[in-house]
């Protein structure tokens, strides 16, 4: 019996309006479905976070429906779990429920809350209604829906002690299947600690998005991002790809399956003056592109501008290097002093100052993609697009959580 797992693919995701990122993204998907081609599992399963949003783009949906067709054609099942990424904040149909009804074989427990009959715990229910049979193969997908943090550790303390009932009561091979994180793997938002994940023989994760594999007293895993997300992402080393696990012993073993990624690389430069902009990032890119192996890497590139220089002069400036050079650059600009100061001078010569977005990310220190959709958010209201205003806030729910924490 072997399974492949992964997670967090974030298919239709394009940071910094990137579409080299959205199409390398589409791609290790591809790369990724190749592998499972071959290796011809029992099953895949995918632990959350499929797509980016719940509603992705049309292009998006059309590719993962015919990459699930492939690889049911094989006679594989697929089981999907939801993620904060791709389950709405409203009570509809889910992305992955849509699919489920459309393809054959293709899997997305979900539950819907209802009274419980038969004077049986609700929490029961629950595990009865997202736990499927596979070749023998017992299968718990733990529920995913949009609640606060709270409510979601209260319910993880309520519901996780009955999977072990029921995974000694059926006896067999079981596998459970969670997005959420675990303490001590990533305190943050931990639901659960890892004592209170259920006693199955394999623990196929999604949420962290670095990659983490526990061979044992409990084997679980974290496959990571397919993908580098952003700047933080591009940091880790980990392998990308499919995680091939073998439940035919009394232990499983588990196997990384590498794909091919572009490589993503971090600069920094600080640039004090405006003479000379373009050459002096032109050769550090050149520098990045040996470095990296690789004609045509991501380059995060970190730059602190000294006080004269103007932002819009290095974007444009690493606009036209970029195309010249092409290389994707995607800059993170920082004012020289910012630190000491802990705010932003905003400088009334700085033809930016006045970007409420530019003044966002760079006063209140949150990314850019949180503070468009604040701005997005305002003109939605203002319009009253009731619809508009709903799509954001489940945005801002998942992408800017972190970011707006700090000032809640
Ligand atoms: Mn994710």
């Amino acid at each position: 019996m072997q399974i492949i797992h992964m997670s967090d693919l974030h298919i239709g995701a394009k940071p910094h309006n990137e579409p080299t990122i959205y199409n390398d993204i589409i791609e290790a998907f591809n790369n990724s479905v190749e592998i499972i081609k071959q290796e011809k599992p029992d099953l895949v399963v995918i632990a959350g976070d499929i797509f980016h949003t719940p509603k992705p783009d049309n292009d998006s949906l059309r590719f993962v429906m015919t990459k699930f067709r492939e690889i049911t054609s094989f006679n594989i099942p697929i089981i999907l779990a939801h993620g904060e990424h791709d389950t709405p904040g409203r009570r509809e149909s889910t992305i992955l429920q849509v699919i489920s009804s459309a393809l054959d074989k293709v899997y997305a427990p979900y539950y819907e809350s209802k009274p419980s009959s038969s004077g049986e715990s609700i929490y029961s229910n629950i595990v009865k209604d997202t736990w499927m049979k596979v070749r023998g193969l017992n299968i718990f997908v733990y529920p995913f829906k949009k609640m606060s943090q709270e409510k979601r550790k209260l319910l993880s303390k309520q519901l996780l002690p009955y999977y072990n009932k029921f995974i000694k009561r059926e006896g067999g091979k079981s596998v459970f299947v969670g997005h959420f994180s675990i303490d001590p793997i990533f305190v943050y938002d931990a639901i659960a600690t890892e004592d209170d994940l259920p006693e199955a023989n394999y623990i196929a994760l999604g949420h962290v998005h670095k990659r983490h594999i526990i061979r044992g007293p409990k084997y679980f895993v974290y496959p990571g991002s397919l993908y580098p997300l952003d700047i933080k992402e591009a940091e880790y080393k980990n392998k990308r790809g499919p995680i091939l696990v073998d439940l035919s012993s009394d232990e499983p073993s588990i196997e990384e399956i590498g794909i091919p990624i572009r490589s993503n690389v971090i600069g920094d430069l600080e640039i004090s003056d405006e003479k000379q902009i373009d050459k002096k990032i032109k050769g550090f890119v050149e520098v990045k592109r040996i470095q990296a192996g690789h004609k045509k890497p991501i380059i995060y590139l970190r730059i602190r501008m000294g006080k004269n220089v103007y932002s819009r002069v290095v974007l444009q400036s690493i606009e036209r290097v970029g195309k010249e050079t092409d290389v994707v650059i995607i800059p993170i600009l920082e004012r020289v002093g910012i630190k000491e100061e802990g705010t932003y001078p905003i400088s009334s010569s700085d033809r930016n100052s006045l970007d409420p977005v530019f003044v966002m990310v760079n006063s209140l220190k949150i990314k850019e993609e949180v503070a468009k959709l604040l701005i997005e958010l305002r003109d939605a209201s203002l319009n009253e697009n009731d619809e508009k205003v709903d799509e954001i806030l489940s945005a801002l729910s998942t992408t800017a959580y972190n970011d707006l924490k700090v000032w809640m």
